[in-house]
């Protein structure tokens, strides 16, 4: 175990002021034991710990630094949006160009709102769903994630499962009630709630791609089936693309998979690493929220001219370099490279993958739904992340999450970090 003492002695101080010492997500950490390290920069593909350490980084601030850390680009347009003010609560021009751009690549959205998280996006995209169709209930799938919202906090991943709290304390009864959970990919259960409650339901939420389980993929057919059962019932059908979107393609799953969602809900890369979050969809919905429609939604900081200007950076990057390539290029480096010691583990181990996005399942594949997430060994999964750690690999701390590669990642850092899975794996037989 290398030794952090600075990072250590700061987590004790943190614990005494924070709750459980930390407020990011690296909460995940209790799920591998021990105690998260302190950043003191990251820069590229790397950081750096306060003790000296380096980390190859493939959390990437838990997926907005798909062009790596502190990209020249995108720190250069926040120190030029800064000169001219921090924020209005006033129009400004980024906030058109922000619009224009997303809906140009996203044509299941006409209209966008922006707002400072993911959760506020999902959040608001049920209260919309629900004011739109004068319905309550909401479907979402158990081992998706779809931020700390209160009716979404009902067999969630992510951290919640990490944590083994997939049912949060603190959420009423009678508003818990109100949502209603699948097994991800099991279309006869779709159709039979559908049946059931059709007529009642305001919306379906879905990670198209679940990635706070793990990262599962969804079976061939079932968005589809989703979607015309949406269509048929006349509820809303909504796609938490805050992680995949502009991330495994320039318009998300959507664009992968064909499937037309009603609302989409967005964070994450579009926001450059700034907080960020938005949501959008058909001109007819979006016109229901508030000051045109009764659907009341607000943010004092919401289209934040840095953040926009951030995540502006970004994604026009992105495309100037048509990143997304470059992207599934590594990400089946990584892959092709890891099949021969996956093969010699000797144990069950399941690399899934979208593009730039991964999961290690320490269970047997393929796995579609949370209950065959949940078969994974958790405790072999412990030992490997910490082997890595220790050997300057940092992967998310728990085997509910999702790895993201960068592009500043190079190949020579995959080539190293196949050397350390190959021996982590080995470690943790
Ligand atoms: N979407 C984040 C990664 N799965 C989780 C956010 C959080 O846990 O705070």
């Amino acid at each position: 175990m290398s030794a952090r003492p600075r990072s250590q002695e700061l987590f004790a101080a943190a614990r005494v002021r924070i709750p459980g010492g930390v407020n990011s997500p690296v909460r995940a950490f209790r799920g591998v034991g021990g105690e998260p390290f302190f950043v003191e920069r990251a820069e590229g593909s790397h950081l750096r710990d306060v003790d000296g350490h380096e980390y190859i980084d493939y959390v990437g601030t838990w997926g907005p630094a798909i062009l790596g850390h502190t990209p020249r680009i995108v720190i250069d347009a926040v120190r030029e949006a800064a000169g001219r003010g921090l924020s209005y609560g006033l129009p400004h021009p980024l906030e058109v160009e922000m619009a224009e751009f997303i809906t140009a690549r996203l044509p299941s959205i006409e209209k966008v709102r922006m707002v400072n998280s993911g959760t506020e996006a999902t959040m608001s995209c049920l209260r919309l769903a629900r004011g739109f169709t004068g319905r309550d209930k909401i479907v979402k799938f158990e081992g998706c994630y779809h931020g700390h919202v209160d009716s979404l906090l009902v067999r969630a991943g992510s951290g919640a499962l990490t944590l083994g709290q997939p049912d949060s304390a603190g959420v009423p009864r009678a508003l818990a009630e109100l949502t209603i959970t699948l097994p991800f990919n099991d279309t006869s259960a779709l159709e039979e709630i559908f049946v059931r409650e059709g007529a009642g339901i305001a919306g379906v939420i879905v990670e198209p791609v679940p990635a706070n389980a793990g990262l599962i993929h969804p079976l061939p057919g079932f968005l589809e089936r989703l979607r015309e059962l949406c269509t048929a019932h006349g509820g809303l059908l909504i796609f938490d693309e805050v992680m995949t979107g502009f991330r495994v393609a320039r318009g998300g799953v959507q664009e992968l998979c064909g499937v037309v969602p009603d609302l989409t809900a967005l964070g994450k890369v579009i926001g450059g690493g700034l907080p960020v979050g938005a949501f959008g969809g058909r001109a007819e919905v979006m016109d229901h929220l508030a000051p045109d429609g009764p659907v009341y939604q607000a943010g004092t900081l919401s289209g934040n001219p840095l953040a926009l200007a951030a995540g502006l950076a970004q994604m026009r990057e992105l495309e100037r370099t048509e990143a997304w390539s470059r992207l599934e290029q590594l990400g089946a480096a990584l892959q092709s490279g890891l099949e021969a010691p996956i093969r010699a583990a000797g144990y069950p181990v399941t690399l899934q993958r979208l593009g730039s996005m991964f999961c290690l399942f320490f269970t047997e594949g393929p796995v579609n739904n949370l209950d065959e997430a949940k078969k994974s060994d958790t405790v072999r999964f412990a030992k490997f992340f910490h082997y890595c750690l220790d050997h300057g690999v940092y992967f998310p701390p728990s085997q509910f999450e999702t790895g993201f590669i960068s592009t500043a990642h190079t190949d020579e850092d995959i080539v190293r970090t196949v050397a350390v899975i190959t021996r982590a794996l080995h470690h943790a037989a």
